[in-house]
């Protein structure tokens, strides 16, 4: 369990507000056209979902692995933001060499195994992750964030299955968004309350937590790391949260079709302005050094552009091809 001293808290700070910046800022990049393609899926508004979650792995014992919404998660577990920039302009020094771009972040320092684009496809690797780390005793646990539309996918039903049938420690979180592109939750599962499909597979339900909160959440996810030391197996928690842009950016209609609701969770839910009030109450006269922490994740920011726009395309044959095949031995 992490020390919850003040350095531990502003370390949280920093990580929600570094995600954010770096978040805004792929938007402004896109529309700039100095990132490109059709995809980039932003994690503005589940903040305090990866960064509270990732609070208590042991990083590089531990595992994650998430779908396409990823560039949070990489920032949060520590990865270089120079290299996740990189890999945004599919440049060389980018973290999959600028072949992945923003679906295929991955880390292998980090056990970070990526970064997927087939809805639910690496719901099946996360149990197999956790067969890897319970046949070999490591001891670690693996953390795989699903979205609401994904748990209606196949995949999370066999994945989740095994890992009750065989007691694998891996920690289910779902980030409840209330959205599948552009399908409200509702509309999509029959039963809209997803933490109850745990009990159909054997694996523990530790019901739903405040995704906006990331207190509540290291909290929550600290039990499901708990019941997984402590031998019992698969954990499944749904996170309430939101997401502050459409599914993807080139999702146009979104704004406008959900402005209300999307300006209310903007105005009193903010995962940010929650927790900087909540240091406030707690610490007296922070306000600088939270302001400072901003300034500083800002210029980092700034930097990991210059970076990546630095870092040369992967034009050789060498790099294009390179970590593609395995050579037969
Ligand atoms: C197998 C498959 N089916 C459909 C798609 C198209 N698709 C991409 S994202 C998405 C919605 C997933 O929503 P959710 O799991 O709630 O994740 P969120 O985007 O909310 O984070 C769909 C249907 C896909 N990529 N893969």
């Amino acid at each position: 369990m992490a020390r919850l001293n003040k350095e531990t808290l502003l370390d949280w700070y920093r990580q929600m507000v570094l995600i954010r910046e770096f978040e805004e800022t792929c938007q402004q990049l896109y529309n700039e056209k100095r990132i490109t393609g059709v995809y980039l899926h932003l994690y503005s508004g589940h903040e305090a979902v990866g960064v509270g979650a990732i609070a208590n792995m042991e990083i590089g014992k531990d595992h994650i692995i998430t779908a396409y919404r990823d560039h949070g998660i990489a920032l949060a577990l520590g990865v270089d933001p120079n290299r996740v920039m990189a890999e945004m302009m599919g440049r060389v020094d980018g973290v999959s060499g600028g072949k992945g771009g923003s679906m295929h972040l991955a880390s292998l320092n980090h056990h970070f195994w990526g970064g997927y684009a087939i809805v639910g496809g690496h719901l099946p690797l996360a149990s197999g992750i956790a067969l890897e780390a319970k046949y070999n005793e490591t001891g670690a646990f693996v953390i795989c964030f699903v979205g609401d539309g994904a748990t209606n996918n196949g995949y999370f039903h066999e994945a989740v299955n095994i890992a009750g049938v065989w007691d694998l420690p891996v920690i289910w979180i779902i980030e409840n968004n209330g959205f599948g592109m552009g399908t409200e939750t509702s509309r999509a599962a029959g039963n809209p309350i997803l933490h109850e499909r745990a009990n159909s597979y054997g694996v523990k339900d530790l019901g739903r937590v405040d995704g906006q909160d990331v207190m509540a959440m290291y909290e929550k996810v600290n039990e499901a790391a708990q019941h997984v030391w402590s031998g019992g197996g698969s954990a499944m928690i749904e996170a309430i949260t939101y997401r502050y842009r459409g599914h993807g950016v080139s999702d146009k209609q979104y704004d406008t079709r959900f402005s209300e609701e999307l300006e209310e969770w903007k105005q009193n839910k903010d995962p940010i302005t929650v927790f900087r009030r909540q240091l406030e109450e707690k610490y007296k006269d922070i306000g600088s050094e939270l302001d400072d922490i901003e300034a500083a994740q800002r210029e980092i920011v700034a930097k990991s552009v210059e970076f990546a726009e630095n870092s040369p395309f992967p034009d050789t044959l060498e790099q294009l091809y390179a970590n593609v095949y395995v050579e037969e031995s």
